[in-house]
């Protein structure tokens, strides 16, 4: 049998959609206890009998991954961006906001910031004044009403951030990312359901990660993710957590010392943006650096 290449628009334990160049999907297993496939890979894949076996996953380009104290959780592989969906009810963590920022910026995957409900006006001006800051740090930040038919507000803006990329929609639930898959993709329910069946796991429906292609030329496409309770970092590395906040890594090279955790340092350039408030570009605000120093003590290394 021949070789064959292929995308994975859904995975579930050992099993794998696969869709082949021509538009089919097969169930595939995976060959070996090592081989995890997750959505978004390229794959190799052999036909046998019905279905078909994984033999190999190809080099990944970027990887979405969460990793708490006790499990590690892959999202998907080969991104060329992360929309964070927030919304004007229910209110948002920042800190949680700043976990999925950190979370791509440590993979090198561009993030934007999508804020839903736009006609609920009086919470949404709140929230939207809770994210001010944000464009400053590089990130979009564009306003949603998704779920309000009669308000576009922001759809067409979206459908160009969308146009020939593969996008993956993250964020708490109940801030309106199925009423957007479904707003963008009618027959998405129909397929969810098929996928399910097909990877019999009827009671994973809605929290499976899956792919949805959003033109019949299959250039667009965008993945839904399931809600999470938290969003581990524990696979960074905590020197670097600084790096990965744009606007605190615009400071450490003017700390006075080359390896200044932030913490306690004299010299700090980033606790002396913090503490006056105009001194640098973009500004840190104390929310934002406190919360560098409730993810630096909860990335310490563990002892074995
Ligand atoms: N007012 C308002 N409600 C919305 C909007 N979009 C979604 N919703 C509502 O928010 C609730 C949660 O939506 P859902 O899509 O299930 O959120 P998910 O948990 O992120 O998938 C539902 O009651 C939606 O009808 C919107 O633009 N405006
Ligand atoms: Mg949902
Ligand atoms: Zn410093």
């Amino acid at each position: 049998m021949r070789k064959q290449t292929g995308l994975v628009i859904s995975a579930h334990g050992r099993h794998a959609l696969v869709e082949t160049p021509g538009g089919d999907a097969v169930l595939c297993h995976a060959r070996g206890k090592r081989l995890e496939a997750i959505v978004g890979d390229q794959v190799h894949w052999l036909p046998s009998h019905d279905s078909g076996v994984i033999t190999q996953v190809l080099p990944r380009r970027n990887l979405l991954h969460r990793q708490d104290r006790t499990r590690s959780k892959l999202f998907a592989a080969n991104l060329d961006q992360v929309l964070v969906m927030l919304a004007a009810v229910p209110s948002f963590s920042e800190h949680l906001l700043a976990r999925l920022l950190i979370a791509c910026e440590a993979e090198g995957i561009p993030v934007h910031i999508l804020l839903n409900k736009a006609d609920l006006h009086a919470a949404f001006d709140t929230a939207r004044q809770r994210l001010a800051p944000y464009p400053a740090m590089g990130y979009r930040v564009l306003p949603l009403a998704a779920g309000n038919a009669s308000a576009a507000t922001g759809l067409s803006e979206l459908e160009q951030m969308l146009a020939r990329r593969v996008s993956l929609l993250i964020g708490p639930s109940g801030v309106g990312k199925s009423t957007l898959v479904n707003r963008l993709v009618p027959e998405a329910n129909a397929r969810t359901a098929e996928i399910s069946q097909a990877l019999q796991s009827g009671r994973h429906t809605t929290t499976a990660t899956r792919w949805y292609w959003l033109d019949r030329d299959s250039r667009s496409a965008l993945i839904d993710t399931p809600g999470f309770q938290e969003f581990g970092l524990q696979h960074l590395d905590r020197t670097q957590l600084a790096q990965y906040m744009p606007d605190l890594a615009a400071h450490t090279g003017r700390c006075r010392f080359a390896n200044c955790t932030h913490m306690q340092e004299p010299g700090c350039d980033i606790r002396a943006a913090v503490d006056a408030a105009d001194a640098g570009t973009p500004p840190v605000s104390a929310s934002r650096y406190q919360i560098y120093r409730d993810l630096w003590h909860e990335l310490a290394p563990q002892p074995y």
